[in-house]
């Protein structure tokens, strides 16, 4: 299977807006009722992830990608996953902080719940607007195993790029 990432998060927490700054073209923006599928990016709907009777889409899409992004949007106090949501989701996981540009971006806060979804995966805080970490989520979505997502994060050295990691104890 090629790789293709799927984007979930909650309505509004810029999907759409990133599907457009990683493809680098302008694509209709709408709000997205259904399943859009470009070339390596699955956009979904913001309702998969706000109501748990959509979960069950969530997982069959699941299906047909390598990894999937899970969005958090820096400027909303919302709950968007359910502790642990990734376990029961076989795909690598990578957690979005987006418009970490805005003036009320709470960076620090959604790390953390961020943290509290993505047990074990990288985290990337991004703003679609301004065009940062967009680069480094292309490059994650080439990479098939954790390992090499790990040294990919503890390479770059970037402080935008961080690795959850709840397991191993140090
Ligand atoms: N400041 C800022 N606003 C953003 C960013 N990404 C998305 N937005 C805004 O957030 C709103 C929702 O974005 P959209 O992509 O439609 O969210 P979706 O419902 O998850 O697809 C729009 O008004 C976007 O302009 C970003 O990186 N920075
Ligand atoms: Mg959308």
């Amino acid at each position: 299977m090629k790789n293709r990432a799927m984007l979930i998060g909650a309505i509004g927490a810029g999907k759409s807006t990133l599907t457009n700054a990683l493809l680098g073209v302008e694509v209709k923006a709408y709000k997205t009722q259904t399943l859009i599928y470009y070339d390596w990016i699955v956009d979904t709907p913001g309702e998969y992830t706000e109501n748990p009777m959509f979960y069950k889409n969530i997982m069959a899409t699941a299906l047909e990608v390598t990894h999937v992004f899970y969005l958090q949007d820096a400027t909303s106090d919302k709950v968007t996953f359910p502790p642990g949501f990734t376990m029961g989701i076989p795909k690598i996981p990578i957690g979005v902080i987006t418009k970490s540009d805005h003036t009320k971006a709470k960076i620090a806060e959604s790390i953390e719940r961020i943290r509290s979804v993505i047990s074990y995966g990288p985290i990337v805080i991004t703003s679609s607007v301004e065009n940062i970490g967009i680069e480094h989520l292309k490059n994650l979505v080439q990479f098939n195993d954790m390992d090499s997502i790990k040294k990919y994060v503890h390479d770059s050295e970037d402080e935008k790029l961080l690795f959850s990691d709840s397991f191993t104890v140090n």
